[in-house]
């Protein structure tokens, strides 16, 4: 069981070393954790880009380009392409976001003909040390999927208890967020969250309650105070939002505001998928490629 992203890291470590296909890696902080992961033995980069920058951003940040495989693209769109074609043609190759919009990449990856999908529905996984909470939390979904419909949500549940009990956590405890813990008919997000309950809560593979504010999902006292008495209360593993407006501002608030440290990746695809935001740390997305890592060995 992985209690924080150094012990991610020391497991990736003893893996076989996968080919990481980055599309658009021009920026510092995306090429210094790649040359990170790469001097770990982590991962063999691929580049896929505007050569000539990609070049000179290396020459200037004292890496070498041994080791380096580069491939030239015109522009964003060019680069998720080729990025997405190179990824699909190796089982055992993992997928990167450079400094492109996500959608120009999802886009891709979603292609009937050269993508990644597969039978399922892809959805984010955030991955959040927060200093305050005394464990790694999962949030779904703060990227890939806008307004999730009831029937999506069992999906995205799915895939996230399957990926976070891939990594050791016996029984997670699933929180469905709201703004409150009531079933008002006016927010569908309370009417859902008690649709999935009821479908889901005599599961013996994960606890799961709500709806849940987000107080009462992580904090014992808020819990205790607003008289919720629920297994999952204030000791939530995932935190399932009702839309991606609600979850990328919780991913993001607890980043910048919180001094949190976030991984982030596509689940569902044929290949791991690394998808972190372009303003993410660099420690963001080393933990995110070492979870890639991860993830090929134990999904
Ligand atoms: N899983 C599997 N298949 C999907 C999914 C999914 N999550 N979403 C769409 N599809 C399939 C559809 O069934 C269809 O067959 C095909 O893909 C195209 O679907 P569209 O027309 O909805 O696809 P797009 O390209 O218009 O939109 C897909 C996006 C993922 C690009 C869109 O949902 C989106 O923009 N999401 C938000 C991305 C973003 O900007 N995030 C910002 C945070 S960093």
């Amino acid at each position: 069981m992985f209690r924080n992203f150094t012990q991610v890291v020391d497991y990736a470590r003893k893996l076989e070393t996968k080919d990481l296909i980055v599309a658009n890696p021009e920026d510092r902080s995306i090429l210094i954790a790649i040359n990170d992961a790469f001097q770990m033995g982590l991962i063999r980069p691929v580049l896929v880009g505007d050569k000539k920058k990609i070049l000179d951003l290396l020459m200037e940040l004292g890496i070498r380009k041994n080791g380096y495989e580069i491939y030239n693209a015109v522009d964003s769109k060019d680069a998720a392409l080729v990025s997405v074609k190179l990824v699909s043609k190796h089982s055992n190759a993992i997928l990167m976001k450079g400094h492109l919009q996500s959608n120009i990449l999802l886009h891709e990856v979603l292609d009937k003909e050269h993508g990644l999908k597969m039978d399922s529905l892809l959805s984010h996984i955030g991955v959040l040390d927060i200093p305050n909470y005394h464990k790694l939390i999962f949030i779904a979904d703060a990227v890939m999927n806008i307004l999730p419909s009831e029937k999506e949500k069992m999906e995205i549940i799915d895939n996230t208890f399957k990926f976070v009990n891939s990594l050791g956590i016996y029984k997670p405890k699933i929180a469905l967020i709201s703004a409150v813990e009531v079933v008002n008919e006016n927010i569908r997000s309370t009417v859902e969250a008690r649709n999935i309950v009821e479908k889901l809560k005599d599961s013996d593979d994960f606890y799961i309650g709500g709806p849940f504010s987000v107080d009462i999902a992580v904090s014992h006292e808020s819990a205790k105070t607003k008289g919720i008495n629920h297994v999952v209360a204030g000791d939530s593993d995932i935190l399932v939002f009702p839309n991606i407006e609600a979850a990328n501002t919780f991913y993001k608030s607890t980043t910048f505001l919180a001094n949190s440290t976030a991984a982030g990746l596509l689940l569902g695809a044929s290949n791991p998928i690394v998808l972190t935001s372009r303003a993410d740390s660099y420690k963001s997305k080393l933990y995110s490629i070492a979870l890639a890592v991860v993830s090929t060995d134990i999904l």
